[in-house]
């Protein structure tokens, strides 16, 4: 008897593998097919209105060998655990300890990865994907709290790709055509393992406040390059880093002098996707650049035709933690290399013309709301050296104070189902935050990037993070469906997350 859902069984694991050949073997934290095979990045790929269903079977102990940590602590405990103290309800997560998010899915809530509701090690939980939403490229990422940062950055991320057939008639590159990227950074010891440590970080310090790594690993490969045809691609990026945010360009490799690089090559870019998927038209590729938070995703498509027999480099030109001094002489961060071959094997094609769509207006909100993000300095929980240490931090709609992740859901944010809010954050700080809420995808109203096409045209796109600017303020429109029940919201620099720059709203 056939089933109606495709199911998997997947470890969460220590693994070695090669990251370049110049370098010994990196110890990993990975998703592993339940007969042992392995991608880096993991790749989940699910069609549209097929249901999964994934068995995630923990199979990590303590301590975590996959990262050097710079606290000097015999359990890896960030000195300052925020989920210490009568405030979290006793909950303790500890270090072996996972959660499985699928950001952008539309999930219920018992399979959405909430941050204390820990996969322990040598345990397994069920989690049911619906897949009825838009076709894009989502992402699973670990979500423990205190622990996200330390388990993603061990490698606990990877690509849940939702296909539709639909999609198929639009005739966008595919198959060999089609890659998806993770951008990632990291440092590295010389024995090849990651260390979880930045320069003035050590062990007297409490935790790191924001990870920005020497090292770009783009799908777990150091600077890889990859070899093409001259012709379209479609290439999915996502931010997968902790704290580093990219604004993506392209150079030609050979032109050395660096004044130069702004100079577009003579390849054709096109912005086709978001977060939550296709966008209303495709939009033409800003010459500036492209900003990728942490935890957002674009696709675009790229046309190689007029560059056969030469090289293009991916890098990002922006400082970090962004945005940063403005010391212009420290931007410059390559990704990836492109070896455009001089010849075509299967022609693709892309005419941005065909590739429209109807995205609708969300219905008129029945009720806007403003959630403030702040640093407070204070005496964390737990604390007992009496340093006041910032903490990011988010004020809930309607409430005077910044709150803790574990303090009580707040009347701003309880929400009617299906109904649909205007959320602003009011971002009070010099740091960029990229907020991301859980369940849907979202619209942004007002203060974001905004997308336009190549006559000017705003481009409709779903979004599930959006990252608010420095002493600026963002609106998203949101309709809070289909499900009743809680879920994040938070800043997804995975260090603030894990500081407790995240709240709860509770769909009623
Ligand atoms: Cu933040």
């Amino acid at each position: 008897m056939p089933f109606l859902f495709d199911y998997y069984s997947i470890n969460i694991k220590p693994i070695s593998a090669n990251l370049h050949p110049g370098l010994p073997n990196t110890d990993l934290w990975m998703y592993v097919n339940y007969d042992g095979t392995v991608s880096i990045p993991p790749i989940i790929k699910a069609r549209r209105n097929q249901p999964i269903l994934v068995r995630w079977n923990n199979r990590l102990a303590a301590p975590n060998t996959a990262v050097v940590y710079p606290f000097d602590h015999k359990n890896q405990i960030p000195r300052m655990p925020m989920n210490m103290g009568p405030v979290c309800g006793g909950v303790h997560t500890e270090v072996g300890d996972t959660v499985v998010h699928f950001h952008g899915g539309e999930v219920m809530p018992g399979s959405d990865g909430k941050p204390t509701n820990v996969i322990k090690p040598g345990s397994s939980v069920f989690d049911w994907y619906p897949n009825r939403q838009q076709a894009a490229t989502y992402w699973i990422h670990d979500h423990a709290m205190d622990y996200t940062a330390t388990n993603v950055y061990a490698g606990l991320a990877g690509f849940y790709i939702l296909e539709d057939p639909q999609e198929a008639d639009l005739h966008l590159p595919s198959g060999d055509y089609d890659w998806p990227l993770v951008l990632q950074d990291r440092n590295m010891d010389s024995s090849g393992k990651f260390v979880y440590r930045i320069g003035d970080i050590d062990s007297q310090n409490k935790r790191v406040p924001e990870f920005i790594g020497k090292l770009p690993l783009v799908n777990g490969q150091l600077l890889p390059r990859i070899q093409v045809e001259p012709t379209w691609y479609r290439l999915r990026l996502l931010n997968g880093s902790n704290t580093r945010f990219y604004n993506l360009r392209f150079h030609p490799t050979d032109q050395l002098d660096a004044s130069q690089y702004g100079t577009h090559p003579d390849i054709d870019v096109w912005q086709i996707a978001t977060d939550g998927g296709l966008t209303s038209r495709p939009a033409q590729y800003n010459q500036n650049g492209l900003l990728l938070a942490p935890g957002e995703r674009v696709e675009l498509v790229v046309n190689f035709a007029r560059v056969g027999n030469s090289k293009i480099t991916l890098y990002s030109d922006i400082d970090t933690p962004y945005p940063g001094d403005g010391q212009a002489a420290n931007f410059y961060f390559p990704l990836l290399g492109f070896e455009v071959d001089d010849t075509v094997r299967q022609v693709q094609h892309f005419n941005p013309d065909s590739n429209q769509r109807h995205i609708p207006d969300l219905p008129a909100p029945v009720v806007a709301k403003t959630v403030t993000l702040v640093e407070k300095v204070e005496h964390l929980p737990g604390d007992s050296d009496g340093i006041l240490t910032p903490q990011a931090s988010i004020v809930p709609p309607g409430e005077s104070e910044g709150k803790h992740y574990c303090e009580a859901i707040t009347a701003g944010e309880i929400v009617a189902l299906n109904s649909t809010e205007d959320w602003t954050f009011a971002n009070t700080t010099g740091d960029f935050h990229p907020m991301h809420m859980h369940l849907m995808q979202f619209q942004l109203v007002s203060g974001g990037q905004n997308l336009v096409d190549c006559n000017g045209v705003p481009v409709r796109a779903w979004k599930d993070t959006v990252p608010v600017p420095p002493r600026a303020s963002v609106t998203v429109r949101a309709k809070f469906s289909p499900y009743k029940g809680e879920y994040v919201y938070h800043c997804h620099i995975l260090e603030h997350e894990d500081m407790g720059m995240m709240r709860t709203f509770k769909v009623v």
